[in-house]
């Protein structure tokens, strides 16, 4: 069977998690904090890793492509090479251009460090500059980002979007995405029979990595 490393507090675990709920896939979640990764699996120790019958898989990107190609039964793409490369230009867009960028913003935001006001300046012209672009390619009431049907851009959305909120909300005050439809588009992906489950997860194990910093401390 599938296994599933890492740990739910993770936006990019949950990206691939909802990708095998999505498909239906069989699967088992295996607890891996940072610093307890596999390195042959994962040499940057970072999460998700996929353990698979044939052998290792880590990149969330990877992970997702290959669940397509292995598992092409409940697609996640659609079947034409544009309407695939229009998906991959949304992913690319969320993963390098949005989530990167506000990563930088996490130490602040959730963890209690401190950014130089410069770099919180850069992170907002950068943002800024990103979301507008976003927003022009992505769909969000058609009713999934690249047309009617469910794609790897909706599971990066769900995670890193609420994310991005969050941390800009934090750091200066105020939602980046309050402009955007972004709200009513996430509302109804939670509806799905198993996000709740995904959230309650996600909550439970951001409690215990919270729990585990204060215990390093
Ligand atoms: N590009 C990677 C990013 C994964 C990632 O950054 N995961 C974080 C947790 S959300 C992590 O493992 N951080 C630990 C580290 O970078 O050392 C992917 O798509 O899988």
């Amino acid at each position: 069977m599938l296994k599933l490393c890492g740990f739910a507090a993770s936006n990019y675990y949950n990206k691939v998690k909802i990708a095998l709920l999505e498909k239906g896939l069989a699967f088992e979640e295996v607890l891996a904090w940072v610093g307890e990764v596999d390195l042959q699996a994962s040499p940057l120790g970072k999460v998700p890793y996929l353990i698979t019958e044939h052998g290792t898989l880590c990149e969330s990107e990877v992970i997702m492509n290959y669940l397509e190609d292995a598992y092409p039964e409940h697609p996640l793409m659609p079947s034409d090479a544009f309407g695939k490369a229009k998906v991959r230009e949304l992913d690319l867009f969320l993963e390098l251009h949005l989530e990167l960028v506000a990563r930088q913003l996490y130490p602040q935001a959730f963890f209690g460090a401190t950014l130089s006001e410069r770099t919180i300046e850069k992170i907002e012209v950068q943002l800024t500059k990103n979301i507008a672009a976003f927003a022009q390619l992505a769909h969000f009431d058609t009713p999934f980002l690249a047309g009617a049907q469910m794609s790897l851009a909706d599971c990066a959305a769900y995670v890193h979007l609420p994310l991005l909120s969050s941390a800009t909300k934090q750091v200066y005050g105020r939602d980046f995405l309050a402009d955007l439809p972004v709200r009513d588009y996430l509302k109804r992906l939670a509806e799905k029979p198993y996000m709740a489950q995904v959230n309650a997860d996600r909550k439970a194990n951001s409690a215990l990595m919270m729990a585990r910093r204060l215990e390093a401390k």
